[in-house]
């Protein structure tokens, strides 16, 4: 397949104890599932500022440490844009989690993660995420709700 363009995405994963916080997107692209908070690096702002920006825009939380922890490339079959997703966690952060116009923000025990409401390739690198594991991953979907194939490595 080829590609012709590049999208540079952030995606933030706030951790306490042993909860994590997920945020039901309630518009635009992923709209209606749980996920972390994030979204594109805006010009003339590192990846790191793009994702410290989207934790406070779509949650107002904010967080000095966050850590960068993966890599994931998405491609969908028929669309040459990739998204190039940065994943971000901490267990450190200021704020209560608000709800805005785009995520309403919610705990999940780690142990109780909606992933039957979450992009299909979760299941597969959260888990790596919560175990405190670096990784690397490319999915192709067809469509949003099919895994043609993927390749993740641990770091
Ligand atoms: P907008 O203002 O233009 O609406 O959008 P944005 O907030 O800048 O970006 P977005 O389109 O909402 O960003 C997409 C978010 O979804 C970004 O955080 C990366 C994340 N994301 C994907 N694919 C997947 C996936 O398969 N799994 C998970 N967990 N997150 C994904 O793009």
């Amino acid at each position: 397949m080829s590609t012709t363009s590049r999208k540079v995405l952030t995606l933030v994963i706030i951790r306490k104890g042993s909860d994590i916080l997920l945020g039901m997107k309630k518009r635009g692209f992923g709209a209606g599932k749980w996920n972390g908070f994030g979204g594109k690096v805006e010009p003339g702002e590192t990846i790191l500022e793009g994702a410290k920006r989207e934790l406070q825009e779509e949650c107002h939380l904010t967080s000095d440490s966050l850590k960068e922890v993966g890599l994931l490339e998405f491609e969908f079959k028929n669309d040459p844009v990739l998204l190039e997703t940065h994943v971000f966690t901490s267990n450190q952060f200021q704020g209560e989690p608000k709800e805005t116009e785009e995520m309403n923000p919610q705990w999940f025990s780690m142990d109780n993660i909606p992933y039957q409401q979450m992009w299909l390739d979760d299941k597969y690198w959260l888990p790596l995420l919560i175990q405190g594991e670096q990784f690397k991953g490319y999915f192709l979907f067809e469509g949003h709700e099919r895994i043609l194939n993927y390749d993740l490595t641990t770091l």
